[in-house]
């Protein structure tokens, strides 16, 4: 079975971990990485989502912080602030350094994203094949307004030095208008037998993934099912600042109305779905909310997708496959 799964940082890599345990060895996962959280420092291209899902299931990961590498050191840090030179508030450790400086130096000497993400790949073997949504430069920014004004940030800048604290009130994936997505992405989804979303942030992770031209009507054209696990349990994200930035884009940080906001592509199977101007298609077939929102099962369903709820805690890999199962289980069960 080919499984497609479009993934963010942390939940996406976690998630990931679990569903590589809960597929037989004939079966295969294709990566659609998010880039949108990629920024420049140093002159070095940095991809924490990439890299984050290479680590982790690379085994280089430090576990507890979900980003960056195991057994870090800080020196690099350290001499560059002895320079003045910052940004003191994101954290490159050394270890976490060699890779952007591998991934910079392939990138100068002509090699695509892509490319530099495969070679990387060869030492870290994740056991799934890992691709960037483009090989093109997308940054995603946030709108906020402060004592400064209004004004648009990194949004690395937002999520790691303000801590999410001020309320975003857009979010611009800057490049991606333009952008193509990468070889092999749209060959991916239409050739996929199941296609998940991981509980990933559905605003600045799949929803930039699904900003680059083309990917969102592939997988809202593809064949195989697609299937979504809700990042949002109980009215709150799990980890991250989804309800910031889902409120920016006018959606409530509850189970429902992220899988509402994806859409079923029942609608379009079924003809009522009619397109015209500021139509966007709806993507998805089946969600999984935790148990504890088992009673927005029924709003769901109501909305032309099939839910089902389910432990959605990933506190461990086993609990994390189990995830993984009931997510392939659903696709199974909507196929048409
Ligand atoms: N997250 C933090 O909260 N603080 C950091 O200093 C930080 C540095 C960092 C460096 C490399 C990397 O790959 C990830 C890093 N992250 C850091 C995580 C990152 O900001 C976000 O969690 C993701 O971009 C969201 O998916």
């Amino acid at each position: 079975m080919r499984i497609v799964a479009l993934a963010g940082g942390i939940g996406g890599a976690r998630f990931l971990r679990g569903l590589r345990e809960a597929i037989g060895p004939e079966d295969e996962i294709t990566v659609i990485g998010n880039t949108g959280d990629d920024i420049h420092l140093y002159g070095l291209k940095v991809c924490p989502d990439l890299d984050t899902v290479m680590y982790t299931l690379g085994g280089g990961i430090h576990e507890e912080q979900g980003w960056g590498r195991t057994d870090e050191t800080w020196s690099i840090k350290a001499e560059m602030k002895e320079y003045g030179v910052g940004p003191e508030w994101f954290g490159l450790g050394d270890r976490d350094f060699a890779t952007h400086l591998v991934r910079s130096q392939m990138l100068t000497a002509g090699y695509t994203l892509s490319q530099v993400t495969e070679a990387l790949c060869v030492r870290w073997r994740p056991g799934v094949r890992l691709l960037p949504m483009s090989d093109d430069r997308i940054e995603t920014h946030v709108r906020i307004t402060d004592e400064q004004g209004t004004r648009a940030i990194h949004f690395q800048e937002y999520w790691v030095r303000l801590h999410a604290a001020v309320d975003a009130e857009a979010i611009v994936p800057v490049g991606a208008d333009t952008a193509k997505p990468a070889p092999g992405v749209l060959e991916a989804i239409a050739a996929a037998d199941v296609i998940l979303f991981p509980p990933s942030n559905p605003v600045v992770s799949i929803g930039t993934i699904l900003a680059v031209p083309g990917i969102r009507t592939a997988v809202a054209a593809a064949t195989a099912p697609v299937v979504g696990l809700s990042p949002i349990i109980g009215g709150a994200p799990v980890r991250g600042m989804a309800d910031k930035v889902l409120a920016a884009v006018g959606v409530e940080a509850t189970a429902e109305a992220v899988a509402l906001n994806y859409g079923s592509r029942a609608a379009l199977r079924d003809g009522t779905d009619e397109g015209g101007p500021g139509h966007r298609e709806g993507l998805l077939d089946g969600w999984l909310v935790d148990t504890a929102d088992e009673s927005s099962v029924a709003a769901v369903e109501a909305g032309g997708i099939a839910c089902r709820a389910v432990p959605l805690l990933m506190t461990d890999v086993p609990t994390t496959a189990e995830m993984a199962r009931a997510a392939l289980a659903l696709a199974e069960q909507v196929r048409a």
